[in-house]
């Protein structure tokens, strides 16, 4: 998911334009309105956190851009293309060192599991709105 701070920093071509160098799939995408039930939603693992309230009120200032990538070995791939959660330490070169900023504007949220994903897939996207099925995590 490209966040608000990606959407509105028009970076959301460089973001897909590098998944799709390194040779991923496109599955589904689509501009999502902030919505905070979703967001709770899917984000209810980090509820209680102290950085909760404010990813909360980061996840609801613009639109996110909702994408489902297929690949091999997808996820461990994803967080080497996206770098480290906190920005100011992900690796150069990596999307989050570009175009992220600190460990809450971070650009991206990727699946950190087959299990999560699907979870999230079915968060953001019907059935229907997925161009591949059964979609491979
Ligand atoms: P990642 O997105 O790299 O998988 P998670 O799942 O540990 O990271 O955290 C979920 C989200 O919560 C992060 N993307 C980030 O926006 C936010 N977050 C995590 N840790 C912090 C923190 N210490 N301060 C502020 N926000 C945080």
């Amino acid at each position: 998911m490209i966040k608000p701070d990606g959407v509105a920093a028009k970076v959301v071509g460089k973001v897909l334009d590098r998944f799709e160098k390194e040779g991923f799939d496109l599955v589904a995408m689509k501009l999502v309105p902030p919505d905070l039930s979703r967001i709770e939603a899917f984000y209810s693992v980090h509820k209680g956190k102290p950085f909760y309230e404010g990813l909360l009120k980061f996840m609801t200032e613009g639109p996110s851009v909702a994408v489902v990538w297929e690949a091999d070995d997808a996820i461990s791939r994803t967080r080497a293309i996206i770098g480290a959660t906190n920005s100011k330490e992900a690796a150069p070169g990596t999307l989050r060192n570009l175009y992220g900023t600190d460990n809450r504007r971070n650009l991206v949220h990727a699946s950190d599991s087959p299990e999560s994903a699907e979870k999230e897939i079915a968060l953001l996207f019907r059935k229907e709105e997925l161009a591949r099925s059964p979609v491979k995590v």
